[in-house]
């Protein structure tokens, strides 16, 4: 779980930690029995851009079946909020470039809604181009981008603002937890809000795992891409030496679980260089990278429930792929 004390030193002692954070990250990874990598760290500016990429690509389908949710039902979602006449905040935790949050954030503002909204993000290059970009799109919208992690983040737009607050974390990113650590996530999610705050979930439905498998193994080779550019940062900023050629991306899906898991696998034995640390890879060696989870819309009810939340509403894209949930925050 995160920390929650806010970082008060000046902002290059933060970035030690933060490069510390990395390093130490990864070095405990890589030295682990099965490897890993935290996806977390994907996000840096081209992790960032290769990302916008998958979005667009014709086999990543989520982003277009959350988009229509929120462009053909933002009147009914916004019903389903603003239950009285108060105006709230809009948290959104990792904002991206809020392309499929604008369609609700101008539904709140022309209904005099929205008090606040307060973008989290991990990259500070995204928070940069939302502060820039939202006041164009939605003049008049108080915007405080925020550039850190969720819960952090949250406890300072709770600082900043007392109003309601809507939580949005689209983009079935809550996917990206491992199947145990998602509830806890959710029960700190509720620790965190008051009764009556609400959260609005999107998640990945448990569908065809032909459909699913290729949306992660996509015939452009952008998955494969994004997997790798991770060793490429390490290589840039840990000081390492990954030959990106001697590793492959590998995903799987498995429909019992809905796990869909992607994976680098390292194509000869090799030794790898990082900060001073060598790290040994045997032929066919695996570093496990991501875990995209699928969930069914009772596991995603019975979580609600176990997590502190009443579920108020779902909300389906026209082939059922996608589920945006909205959930009240229960009496703890
Ligand atoms: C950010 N997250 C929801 C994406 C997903 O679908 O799990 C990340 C991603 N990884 C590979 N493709 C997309």
């Amino acid at each position: 779980m995160q920390d929650l004390a806010i970082d008060t030193r000046p902002a290059s002692k933060r970035l030690n930690t933060k490069m510390n954070n990395f390093l130490n990250d990864v070095l405990k990874g890589l030295q682990s029995f099965p490897k890993y990598l935290d996806s977390k760290y994907f996000y840096d500016k081209k992790g960032d851009e290769l990302f916008q990429k998958i979005m667009a690509s014709d086999d990543y389908y989520l982003t277009d079946a959350e988009m229509e949710i929120l462009t053909e039902q933002k009147t009914e979602i916004a019903d389903a909020v603003l239950t009285g006449a108060e105006t709230l905040d809009v948290i959104e935790f990792g904002a991206g470039d809020a392309t499929k949050s604008i369609h609700l954030l101008r539904e709140f503002y022309e209904r005099k809604s929205i008090a606040n909204y307060f973008p989290i993000d991990i990259s500070k290059n995204i928070i940069d181009l939302l502060d820039k970009n939202i006041p164009n799109k939605i003049p008049g919208l108080n915007i405080h981008g925020l550039h850190g992690e969720y819960f952090e983040m949250l406890e300072e737009a709770d600082r900043i603002s007392e109003k309601k607050k809507l939580v949005l974390f689209l983009g079935a990113n809550i996917g990206n937890f491992k199947f145990n650590a998602m509830p806890a996530f959710c029960r700190k999610l509720r620790s965190q809000l008051s009764m009556g705050d609400m959260v609005l979930i999107g998640f990945d439905l448990k569908k065809d795992p032909k459909k699913i498998l290729a949306a992660y193994d996509d015939a452009e080779g952008i998955t494969s891409q994004f997997n790798l550019n991770l060793l490429n940062r390490i290589n840039k900023e840990l000081a390492a030496n990954f030959d990106l050629n001697n590793f492959e991306h590998y995903a799987m899906y498995d429909p019992d679980s809905g796990a869909c898991k992607s994976y680098l696998v390292s194509m000869k034995e090799q030794q790898v260089h990082l900060s001073g640390t060598v790290i040994s890879f045997k032929k066919d060696e695996t570093i496990f990278m991501e875990i995209s989870h699928k969930y069914s819309i009772s596991q995603i009810d019975e979580i609600a429930v176990q997590c502190g939340f009443t579920p108020v509403a779902h909300f389906f894209d026209t082939k059922k792929y996608f589920v945006d949930v909205i959930w009240e925050c229960d009496q703890m």
